[in-house]
C-alpha cells in the first residue's frame, strides 16, 4: 500500500465537484485515510508549490490556491501515485484522457480542478503541509 495526496482546488469545490472526484477516487480502488476543507494561507501555499518557484506563473498560481476553499485528501491504494496521477490527467485539461478528473472537471491549465502528488517523496511533504498540524 501507498499513500499520496489529492487536493480538490478552489474553482472545483466552488463548482460543487468534490463529491463526484471524491467518488471516482473510491471507485478506482482509493482508500480515503482523512479529508479536510481548509484555505491555505499565502506561505503555506508557496511551500506547497516550492518546486514551482522560478517559473513565471509562480505568484499567480499561489493566489489562485489560497484564494478558495481547498479539500485535501490523504488517499490510500496499492501504486497510489501512479494510478492517482493516471486518474488525474494532464495538465492541461485540453489534452486530458477522456474520463479523468480533468477531462471530466477542468477548465483551463491552471484551473485543472485538483492537484495530485507526483512522488511518494513529494506527497509526504504535502501531506505533512496539509494534515501535520491537524492529525
Ligand atoms: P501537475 O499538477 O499536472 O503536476 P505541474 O506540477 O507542472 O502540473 O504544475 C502545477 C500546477 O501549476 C498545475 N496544476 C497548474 O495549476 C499550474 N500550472 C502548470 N503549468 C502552468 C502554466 N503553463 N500556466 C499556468 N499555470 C500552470
Amino acid at each position: 500500500m501507498q499513500d499520496t495526496y489529492l487536493m480538490v482546488k478552489p474553482e472545483a469545490v466552488a463548482a460543487g465537484r468534490t463529491g463526484a472526484i471524491l467518488e471516482l477516487a473510491e471507485r478506482n480502488g482509493f482508500q480515503i485515510v482523512a479529508l479536510r476543507s481548509l484555505t491555505l494561507a499565502r506561505p503555506q501555499a508557496e511551500r506547497f508549490y516550492a518546486v514551482h518557484r522560478e517559473r513565471p506563473f509562480f505568484p499567480d498560481l499561489v493566489r489562485y490556491i489560497s484564494g478558495g476553499t481547498v479539500v485535501g485528501v490523504h488517499l490510500r491504494r496499492a501504486d497510489a501515485v501512479k494510478r492517482l496521477r493516471e486518474l488525474v490527467g494532464s495538465t492541461n485539461p485540453s489534452e486530458a484522457a477522456c474520463g479523468t478528473i480533468r477531462f471530466l472537471y477542468g477548465t483551463s491549465i491552471q484551473e485543472n480542478a485538483v492537484h495530485a502528488s507526483d512522488s511518494a517523496e513529494n506527497a509526504g511533504r504535502e501531506l505533512s503541509i496539509v494534515f501535520g498540524e491537524a492529525d
